[in-house]
């Protein structure tokens, strides 16, 4: 468990401002294992900032090195590294401080303040500080080294979406034009070498993925609507077990606003807080559905049946930026269940033409919510289920598109 706190006295990186725009990028090195990465969101012009962000690794082992790198955003050119500093992870040494502090009460989990001096990748020169807090408890069951979350989220509110459809984002909610990028755990574990390809039997498909040029204007749709340094973007993390984020006494993080962008970032544990995120599927007092396409990382959905989309020659190829494969497509909606422990359930299918997953898979996505989020009720229909047309039918924006 790695807390990001802060970096102080950065230098200045950007020459017309004199500031920086950092962020920090983690990478522990388990010996004979794959690297863990985590990437902190971005402080704009801020010399001193404050990152207030964690991540949970289990089954780390001891002589586990771990890099910790700043950079600096840049727009135009390549982001530039400020400086980095190494540690090495030895849980023994942790131990004792369990004894002294503890963590909010449980005298299992050891604390220790990490302060890393920062030195330039080339010249060596003082670079500034950034501060980390480790906590650390032995291994609760035996595995890998694996990134145990919590699992972000970014939602990007598109004004370009708006203006295409005469409507201005924010007027009615601010789901209006989101597309959401659900950074999920375990996809590579769960799908292992499953892939959808585009389907070559499908019209629209044959029509993008054959011609250059409607694939450009896909990908250009979906860097517009995905895009971090335009509109208003909002970041979080959605967390797998609210009494352990709890304990960890994170609640909401903070916020900030950058010229661009107005970034929250908070921890939202459990199913409920997934359904919270899309507003339990119910916009303007009308049930929604969403359209989601799986990558290797991350899910990536909007509401579906906005005028807005309707025009666009594919939803799926959209949102996969236009990847010729993907892991699995298609639509969900979010359905009141008293029996649930979110008070709602997931209802998710593969109906998606220009992928058309295989039913037989559809499976891996219930697998895939619930290892994320243990408590959610995941219902999985296949496209041509009648059931599914009775949940599309009580969307009016899902029957009519
Ligand atoms: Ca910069």
């Amino acid at each position: 468990m790695v807390y990001i706190l802060q970096a102080k006295n950065l230098p200045g990186m950007d020459w017309w401002n004199g500031l920086a725009d950092p962020y920090v990028i983690i990478t522990a090195l388990p010996p004979g294992e794959q690297g863990i990465q985590y990437t902190t969101k971005t402080v704009y012009k801020d010399l001193n900032p404050t990152f207030d962000e964690f991540f949970e690794v289990g089954n780390l082992p001891g002589g586990t090195s771990v890099l910790v790198e700043v950079w600096d955003k840049d727009v135009v050119t390549e982001d530039d590294m400020i400086g980095r500093a190494s540690w090495a992870f030895a849980p023994r040494e942790l131990l004792p401080a369990a004894v002294a502090g503890g963590l909010a009460g449980d005298a299992s989990w050891g604390r220790l303040m990490v302060p890393l001096k920062l030195q330039h990748p080339r010249n060596k020169k003082d670079m500034g500080t950034v501060e980390l807090e480790v906590c650390y408890r032995p291994s609760v069951r035996a595995g890998k080294p694996a990134m145990m979350g919590p699992v972000k989220f970014k939602q990007t509110l598109s004004p370009t979406a708006g203006l295409f459809t005469g409507h201005f984002w924010g007027r009615d909610d601010t789901m209006c034009f989101s597309t959401y990028k659900l950074y999920l755990l375990h996809i590579d574990a769960t799908f292992k070498d499953v892939r959808m390809p585009w389907n070559r039997k499908y019209d629209k498909a044959v029509q993008i993925f054959k011609s250059p040029v409607a694939l450009g204007l896909v990908r250009t749709q979906h860097r517009t609507l995905y895009a971090t340094n335009v509109g208003m973007s909002r970041c979080g993390v959605l967390g797998s077990s609210k009494t352990f984020f709890e304990l960890f006494k994170c609640g909401v993080l903070g916020s900030s606003k950058t010229f661009f962008e107005l970034i929250k970032c908070g921890v939202l544990g459990s199913s409920k807080d997934f359904f919270e995120l899309f507003k339990c599927g119910v916009r303007g007092g009308q049930r929604r559905y969403f359209t989601y396409c799986l990558l290797r990382d991350s899910l990536r959905c909007s509401e579906t049946g906005a005028a807005f989309f309707n025009d666009m020659l594919s939803k799926h190829a959209m949102h996969a930026g236009g990847e010729e494969e993907v892991l699995y497509a298609g639509e969900f909606c979010i359905v009141p269940d008293a029996s649930a422990a979110a008070g709602y359930r997931l209802v998710i299918d593969n109906n998606s033409g220009t992928y058309a997953p295989a039913a037989a898979k559809l499976p891996l996505m219930s697998q895939l919510f619930t290892a994320n989020f243990p408590d959610m009720v995941v219902e999985v229909l296949a496209s041509d289920d009648p059931r599914l047309k009775q949940y599309q039918q009580e969307c009016p924006s899902r029957a009519t598109a």
